[in-house]
């Protein structure tokens, strides 16, 4: 049923100073009124105000019922309610007990315990949502940097729909002055000219590939920047690791071939999370186990965004950065057991820390290259959902180009051609939706949000 009345805890359980449980749905005021004993709490409710009162097991009246908490009740009417329906949320004590006595209590009058993402959900199909803002709530509980963050809460306040708008509008308009010519078949010259529909198409077009440019900045902003430690065994890639994290995790040894999986560890540096890779390292003639771990080295190199590619300070050239197809930053190691510094190559050392400031400031630099500031500032953290979405509706929107400076199709074509351009764009806000689609997004959600 999508509007019968939901409880759920909001906080997370276990210790803690108070905990949330948000009552939502038609009949939440009145359930509500039935468990909670307070003067103010009554027919003459005020919306978004607190009142203070003790919270019964079951109905209050009831001879059986007893006391279970001091809480704040918060009724939100909606449609001002972040579902857009009645809402009543308990303030009660935070722990095990109490906020669990608070749900049961609700339940016993009649409330239903919400699936995953349920409150969301209504939020959306109430409209106090579109689709990627709510994708952005969890992305926004899920963070664990602040760019990550401030891209979630951005999106949320509306960044993506107003890209999306920017594409959408013009086309919805376009649509709308076809489809009405072709009602009205036998006025002469109310066709919209054929140039006019190209170069609304194109501009469309154009403005889909910015936004599809900021995909991979979505990606790194949600997974964090994967950069693997590369270079020949007993260059110091497990050393540096461990330097850049300021931890040891990786073991360090002389002996060459000591590291043979992939350890991987991440960290926030200035508000971005990076996570490493320290790898077996790459040489020519290594035994049957260290052979593995290079083949898992060369995986890893290809999967990641950045690669530190270390040589020895008095070792061999180190493999061409041609072999690889990402961004390779080049650092000589052990920095304090030579002298002069190799032209404008990074000379780090793990051991006395030389360098590393040097070495933080050009992965900042390799990062500026992925667009991270700009997609926090427009609110543009696009997920593989969106991708897919646009990646389809890019490709339709140049068959449709393609069939207009080609053929000329005719309006009824065109018109049926772009309504589904529209629907593939629709699907990315929401505006355009079906019940799987809904399904595949709130299950990613959290119980109570
Ligand atoms: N002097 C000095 N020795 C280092 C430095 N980094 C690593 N080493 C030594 O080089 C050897 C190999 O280091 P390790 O990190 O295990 O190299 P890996 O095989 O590339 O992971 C060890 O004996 C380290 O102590 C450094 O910056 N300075
Ligand atoms: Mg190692």
């Amino acid at each position: 049923m999508e509007n019968d009345t939901i409880v759920a805890l909001a906080t997370p359980e276990g210790e803690g100073g108070l905990a949330v449980v948000r009552l939502s749905g038609s009949e939440a005021v009145a359930m509500a009124g039935r468990i909670f004993e307070s003067r103010r709490f009554g027919p003459e409710i005020e919306s978004h105000r607190a009142v203070y009162g003790i919270l019964f097991s079951s109905t209050k009246e009831k001879e059986t019922s007893y006391p279970i908490d001091q809480v704040l009740a918060l009724p939100l009417l909606g449609p001002n309610s972040y579902t857009g329906e009645d809402t009543v949320e308990f303030f009660c004590h935070g722990g095990r007990m109490a906020a669990r006595m608070v749900v049961a209590a609700c339940r016993r009058v009649g409330a239903r315990p919400a699936g995953p993402g349920e409150f969301t959900r209504r939020a959306f199909l109430n409209g106090r949502l579109s689709l990627d803002q709510a994708e952005a709530v969890a992305d926004l509980i899920h963070a664990e940097s602040e760019a990550s963050a401030r891209g979630a809460i951005r999106q949320l306040l509306g960044g993506l729909d107003d890209q999306l708008s920017a594409i959408e509008n013009p086309l919805l308009e376009l649509l709308s002055r076809i489809e009405g010519s072709l009602e009205f078949v036998e006025e002469e010259e109310v066709g919209v000219p054929e140039d006019e529909v190209i170069d609304t198409l194109k501009n469309s077009r154009a403005k889909l590939d910015e936004l599809l440019a900021m995909a991979p900045a979505g990606r790194l902003l949600r997974d964090g920047i994967h950069v693997v430690l590369a270079g020949p065994p007993n260059v110091g890639k497990s050393s540096l690791f461990n330097a850049l994290l300021e931890e040891d995790r990786a073991i360090v040894d002389g002996e060459a071939g000591t590291t043979r999986d992939v350890i991987s560890a991440s960290l926030v540096h200035e508000g971005t999370r990076f996570v490493f890779h320290d790898t077996a390292g790459l040489r020519d003639d290594p035994g049957r186990v260290e052979k593995m771990g290079i083949d898992r080295t060369w995986k890893k190199v290809n999967e990641a965004d950045l690669v530190l590619l270390l040589s020895d300070p008095d070792g061999p050239e180190p493999n061409s950065r041609e072999n690889y197809e990402v961004p390779v930053i080049q650092v000589i190691t052990k920095a304090d057991l030579v002298k002069a510094n190799k032209d404008n190559t990074l000379c780090v050392s793990s051991t006395t820390g030389q360098g590393l400031p040097e070495l933080w400031a050009a992965l900042d630099l390799a990062v500026r290259e992925f667009r991270l500031q700009e997609a926090v500032t427009m609110g543009v953290v696009l997920n593989e959902r969106h991708l897919h979405r646009l990646t389809a509706c890019r490709s339709d929107l140049e068959i449709l180009i393609h069939e207009m400076e080609s053929s000329a199709p005719g309006e009824e074509v065109t018109g049926t051609m772009l309504s589904s351009v529209l629907s593939r764009l629709g699907e990315v806000s929401g505006r355009v939706f079906t019940e799987q689609l809904l399904e595949s997004v709130f299950q990613r959600f959290c119980v109570g949000k």
